[in-house]
């Protein structure tokens, strides 16, 4: 292979915690066996392309700061190749067990939408050329639905079917590529499925258009076989005001009114829960209550400034009771642990990179180490067995199991003159006994 700008870089390997070398992995010992198996199958990491490869450190105030060779001008297609070949590249150097796609990141658009599927199917013929002598695979693959001026009023909540019927050949498109390639996700991401005003919007309609688009979805991925989850990541705000998929128990009720909610997962971000009013773990633990949860997109957002800033994680805290919260979801199965996450403007080197998915993956392994601990030494567990033991009760039982009715509690509480005594939540307990653990 011809070399790129991440050729000088050894691949980056485990050094232990005590390491004070940069580009060494301090507790992502992908190996190391905790609760049955390797930290490596746990996390399942993946690289994004969009901010890995795409992202040109572009603000609203200011113009690009990162100029990769492939990102010159040039062959369209050969430009392709060259990002192809450098992602190939920085993921031997991660050692990144998964990356992550959409169409428009791997492929340049053509001036029609045949040329534009056939760009995507030359660059998926060598994106498969290249998974063939690598260790790297598809986590999941999506179309960008987002960034062309066509989408500007959504892709399938568009008041235009024809801007409807684009995207659905578009995804159709991207889930036989996704296929193609082994991916174990298809995620949709409704960038623009939201509005900004509802005097020009009919929401009734729109949500209709967004169920029919993601049932036809469904039924084309049985029609493939494709074995993969299908994933929709809630975002509440930007680009739209409002956006439909909100969070993750808005997406539940939507999966619900159109039967989805047994075929349709959801990968959730970081920075969107956030957004949302929410925790990371909040998220987490809604869709295991639900049992939704699919795949995580890693990051975080900036408290002081309130958007989307898709920063590389630094939070402990935070992190271990994401984690903590994956696991009692019962783990994270197909999906993973994608970094959704860009470099600031001012890091435009591609060791600024390599640094920031190394930190990143560290401190997810040390977050997933800790929350280990927390499920291992059972002090959480105990406590919540000890506060919810009353529903073990027979009588408790009859209430929650539908075997009586609501008279009939009525009937015996006041018979059984009842007198419930309120007892601690022990919160400050369990706080210092997580911040001993993270901090010592
Ligand atoms: C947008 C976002 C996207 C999706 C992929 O905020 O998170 O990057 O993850 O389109
Ligand atoms: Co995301």
């Amino acid at each position: 292979m011809s070399q790129t700008i991440f050729s000088s870089f050894p691949t980056v390997a485990y050094a232990g915690p005590s390491s004070a070398q940069p580009l060494a992995y301090r507790f992502y010992d992908a190996d190391r066996v905790v609760l049955g198996k390797p930290l490596r199958e746990h996390l399942r990491f993946a690289v994004a392309y969009w901010h890995s490869f795409a992202m040109n450190g572009g603000d609203p105030f200011g113009s690009a700061t990162i100029h990769r060779p492939w990102m010159a001008p040039g062959d369209p297609l050969t430009q392709a190749r060259a990002k192809a070949d450098a992602a190939f590249d920085f993921f031997r150097v991660l050692n990144a067990p998964f990356f992550c796609f959409h169409d428009a990141d791997i492929a340049p658009a053509g001036a029609t939408l045949a040329e534009t599927l056939s760009n995507l199917h030359t660059m998926v013929d060598y994106l498969e050329n290249k998974m063939a002598s690598s260790s790297t695979k598809l986590l999941w693959g999506m179309a960008n639905l987002f960034s062309h001026p066509r989408f500007m009023a959504g892709a399938s909540t568009n008041p235009d079917p024809e801007v409807f019927a684009w995207s659905a050949a578009t995804v159709k498109h991207c889930m036989d590529a996704t296929k193609r390639l082994g991916g174990s996700n298809y995620v949709l991401w409704g960038g623009r499925e939201g509005y900004e005003t509802l005097l020009n919007t009919n929401m009734k309609q729109e949500l209709e258009q967004m169920g029919r688009f993601l049932s036809m979805v469904v039924d084309y991925k049985h029609k493939i076989g494709f074995t993969g989850q299908i994933l929709v990541e809630p975002k509440p705000k930007e680009p739209t005001s409002h956006q439909y998929d909100f969070d993750v128990a808005t997406v539940y009720g939507f999966l619900k009114k159109f039967g989805l909610e047994n075929e349709v997962r959801v990968n959730i971000e970081a920075n969107h829960a956030t957004l949302a009013g929410h925790t990371f773990e909040h998220e987490i633990a809604t869709a295991g209550a639900f049992g939704i949860l699919g795949s995580l997109d890693i990051n975080r957002g900036d408290a002081l400034l309130g958007w989307d800033t898709d920063q590389f994680p630094n939070d402990l805290w935070t992190m271990t009771m994401a984690m903590y919260h994956v696991i009692k979801a019962g783990g994270l199965g197909l999906g993973g642990c994608n970094f959704d996450a860009k470099v600031r403007r001012q890091s435009f080197t591609p060791e600024d990179l390599v640094e920031a998915h190394v930190g990143g993956m560290d401190m997810c392994a040390r977050a997933f180490l800790l929350a280990a601990e927390m499920i291992e030494d059972g002090a959480y567990d105990a406590l919540l067995t000890e506060r919810y033991a009353g529903w073990q009760q027979p009588a408790a039982q009859a209430m929650l199991t539908g075997k009586m009715t609501l008279e009939q509690v009525a009937a015996k509480a006041e018979a059984d003159a009842i007198d419930p005594q309120p007892r601690s939540g022990r919160q400050e307990r369990l706080e210092n006994l997580l911040a001993r653990k993270i901090y010592g």
